[in-house]
């Protein structure tokens, strides 16, 4: 069990395009699993290496409803292959834009494929908070954050929130 400090925005970090992973190996499994325990831990739904620090193509995330049992994802090199027609719009957050929430309009479902923390092959559709979950999270691999689906009026207005939160409490972020 291990918690990793997350970036919060601005950060040149969060705007890289992340590396593919070359072998799933025990470093990516255990890279997983701290990212999920940070996670849990924060609490949110998703967690993208990105947001850790480390710039490979790897995500976790759990939707399971509060009493549910546990349902976590662990995606390697995830790949969008099939988006809908119809979109969806829904309320975003962001452990690396804390305490800022804004409407983002999204293809309403996803297939993705992914390697698994075996190796193994995996695909899925998505919708609903997944999807919107799964796409936020892909996102972060490419160095894109969900302010950077909204007008640059809002995008800016909180950048420099976030700019000024820092300059007053530079321990809060990383
Ligand atoms: O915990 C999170 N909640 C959330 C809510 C709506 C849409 C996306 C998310 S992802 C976020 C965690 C996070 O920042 N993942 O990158
Ligand atoms: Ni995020």
């Amino acid at each position: 069990m291990a918690l990793l400090p997350i970036l919060t925005a601005p950060d040149p970090r969060l705007k890289q395009k992340a590396a593919p992973v070359t072998t799933v190996d025990a470093d990516v499994r255990r890279l997983m699993d701290d990212m999920l325990d940070t996670m849990y831990a924060a609490p949110g739904i998703g967690l993208a290496a990105p947001q850790v620090g480390v710039s490979k193509r790897v995500l976790v995330m759990d939707v399971a409803d509060k009493g549910a049992p546990p349902h976590p994802y662990r995606m390697v090199n995830p790949e969008i292959i099939w988006v809908s027609d119809d979109d969806m719009k829904a309320e975003e957050g962001c452990l690396s834009v804390p305490q800022h929430y804004a409407d983002v309009v999204r293809p309403a479902e996803v297939t993705v494929r992914w390697l698994d923390e075996t190796g193994a092959e995996r695909e899925e559709r998505f919708s609903g908070l997944a999807s919107v979950c799964v796409q936020h999270e892909m996102d972060h691999l490419d160095g894109i954050l969900f302010l950077d689906h909204l007008s640059a009026l809002k995008r800016n207005m909180i950048l420099r929130k976030l700019t000024k939160a820092k300059r007053s409490d530079p321990g809060a972020a990383a």
